[in-house]
C-alpha cells in the first residue's frame, strides 16, 4: 500500500533560516514554497531525489500561530521531526483499508496538501507515536 517516503515533515521555528541550513548543509533545493492556511502552516518543500515511484522531500514546516498543530507540537516538544507523509496510489481506497484496521483517522476525506496532493493523517497515538500522513500525488 505504501509506495515509498514522499516527505518527512520538519516543524521549525524559522522557515528562512532553516531552508538556508537545509541548502548550504546538505545541498538540497527549494522547489515548492506555500501557505496552507486549512493546516496552519508556511511551509517548502526541498527536494531529495527521485525513484520508480516518485519523488522524497523534506517538508519544512513554520506554523501560521501558536494554535496550530505545528504550533502546539513546537510548544511542547521544540522543533524536530513531526510527521511522516507515505505515497499512496489512491488516499480513499488507503484510509478505508487502514480505518478497517482500527487505526484511527484524522481526516476521513482528503485534504489539500502541499504541490497539489491529496493527504490525509491518521492519529499518531494508533501508530505507535508517529504522525502519518498519507499522500497521493499529483506529481511524479
Ligand atoms: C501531537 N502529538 C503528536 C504529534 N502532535 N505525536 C507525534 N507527532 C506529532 N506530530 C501527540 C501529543 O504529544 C499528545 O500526546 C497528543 O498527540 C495530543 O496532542 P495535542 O497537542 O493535545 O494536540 P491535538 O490533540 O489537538 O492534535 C494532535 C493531532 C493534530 C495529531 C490530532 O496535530 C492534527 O490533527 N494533526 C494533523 C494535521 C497537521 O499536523 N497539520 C500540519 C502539517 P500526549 O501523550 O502528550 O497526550 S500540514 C502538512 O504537512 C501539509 C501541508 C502537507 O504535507 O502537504
Amino acid at each position: 500500500m505504501l509506495l515509498r517516503i514522499d516527505h518527512v515533515g520538519v516543524a521549525c521555528h524559522n522557515l528562512e533560516e532553516k531552508i538556508e541550513f537545509y541548502e548550504s548543509v546538505f545541498g538540497l533545493t527549494v522547489v515548492s514554497r506555500e501557505v496552507n492556511e486549512e493546516q496552519g502552516v508556511r511551509e517548502a518543500m526541498l527536494h531529495v531525489a527521485d525513484g520508480d515511484q516518485g519523488a522524497s522531500y523534506v517538508q519544512l514546516l513554520e506554523p501560521l500561530h501558536p494554535d496550530t498543530a505545528v504550533g502546539k507540537f513546537l510548544a511542547k516538544r521544540g522543533e524536530g521531526v513531526h510527521h511522516i507523509g507515505y505515497g499512496v496510489a489512491d488516499v480513499t481506497k488507503a484510509l478505508e483499508e487502514i480505518g478497517a484496521k482500527g487505526v484511527r483517522l484524522i481526516d476521513e476525506r482528503p485534504r489539500h496538501g502541499s504541490m497539489g496532493a491529496s493527504i490525509a493523517f491518521l492519529h499518531p497515538k494508533d501508530v505507535g507515536g508517529v504522525l502519518t500522513e498519507l499522500v497521493e500525488t499529483s506529481r511524479r
